[in-house]
């Protein structure tokens, strides 16, 4: 499709013979979605001018120190969705509880749950950040007075109609899928148009970059500390060894081994028993997308779109992306143990 001219709901309206979720109702869900990243761009993109980088002085439920640009988001994401009318339940990492829609807006089938400033502890340092979404529809039965809630959120991210993430960087860019592939829209702040810029992205098979913290070595598992040296080690036959690029910001890493190729991970440790990123609004949603891809994405021993979450804001270790370093990584942790 011409670039230059394609905005979201052109491709969606374009291809919806290929969109069988593409109701009105959920176009316009996602231009709401496109709405709330368009405001915490300009937010996040001014915010070395402005008083609004920086603490709150508050911590979330995660234990984390909030950022005022956290709290920006949040508050941007409930308003913006919460009147669209085709949510009935939300679920968000700065949230201790699900978020219901108030009364006086309409509810539809849809849920959301999302991550609205992931990494957010890189923002004074200019480094790119981002937020994560997915999108259910409710399992619950309003016709049999069945109440919005746990049961529509708590649902394993093969359920997912749709995922996606916004990575706020030296340009804006909006990534989904809907289960037709993934598509990547960056915004033309002149025109305040997401345009299309990125159709169909296919992550490498296999890849020569690898992103870990390897200051946890030491609190790895066997499996895993086996796994890192043999990626570090020399062997020209496979490509050996591989290239550690790690921003410390998830969506920023994802993306980057999305387009290139890589194995993001971030294991489970002594410290972390189930490891730092949260199933539901991080690791399902981008498990949805990477799968699209071809890529996959693992706990270490089955597949992250298998899992399903029995509270909102469980951790789940995370190996996510080409597909048969993932699945390497899954022979050392079954070769040599993964308890850590
Ligand atoms: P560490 C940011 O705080 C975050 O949640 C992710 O964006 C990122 O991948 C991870 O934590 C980085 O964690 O322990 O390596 O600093």
């Amino acid at each position: 499709m011409d670039k230059e001219t394609t905005n979201l709901q052109h491709f969606l309206l374009n291809r919806q013979k290929d969109y069988p979720e593409a109701t009105g109702e959920f176009t316009s869900l996602f231009q709401d979605i496109l709405l709330a990243s368009k405001i915490i761009s300009r937010e996040v993109n001014k915010a070395g001018l402005v008083e609004i980088l920086g603490l709150t002085g508050k911590v979330n439920v995660q234990g984390e120190e909030v950022q005022k640009l956290d709290e920006f988001s949040l508050e941007t994401f409930v308003k913006v969705m919460r009147r669209g009318g085709s949510l009935c339940v939300m679920a968000s990492e700065e949230t201790d509880d699900i978020i219901t829609i108030p009364d006086k807006y309409p509810k539809g089938k849809y849920v959301l749950v999302f991550d609205p400033l992931d990494g957010s502890s890189n923002i004074d340092a200019n480094v790119s950040i981002g937020t994560i979404f997915g999108i259910y529809k409710r399992v619950t039965d309003e016709n049999k007075d069945e109440k919005c809630g746990y049961a529509d959120v708590l649902q394993p991210a093969r359920d997912l109609v749709a995922a996606g993430y916004v990575i706020y960087g030296s340009s804006t860019m909006f990534v989904y899928s809907t289960g037709q592939g993934v598509h990547g829209f960056t915004l033309d702040p002149s025109v305040g148009e997401f345009l299309l810029s990125h159709e169909d992205i296919k992550i490498p098979k296999k890849s020569k970059i690898y992103s870990v913290n390897e200051g946890n070595y030491n609190k790895w598992s066997d499996g895993v500390k086996r796994y890192i040296d043999y990626l570090k080690a020399e062997d020209k036959e496979t490509d050996r060894p591989y290239k550690a690029r790690y921003i410390g910001s998830l969506v920023a890493d994802f993306h980057r081994n999305l387009l290139y190729g890589g194995i993001f991970m971030y294991p489970r440790d002594k410290k972390s028993k189930n490891g730092k990123l949260r199933l539901l609004y991080e690791a399902g949603p981008l498990a949805y997308i990477v799968k699209q891809a071809g890529g996959y994405a693992s706990d270490g021993k089955k597949d992250i779109l298998d899992i399903v979450p029995d509270k909102i804001h469980q951790r789940v270790p995370l190996f996510i992306g080409s597909e048969e370093d993932v699945k390497k990584l899954e022979e050392f942790i079954k070769k040599n143990g993964d308890d850590v």
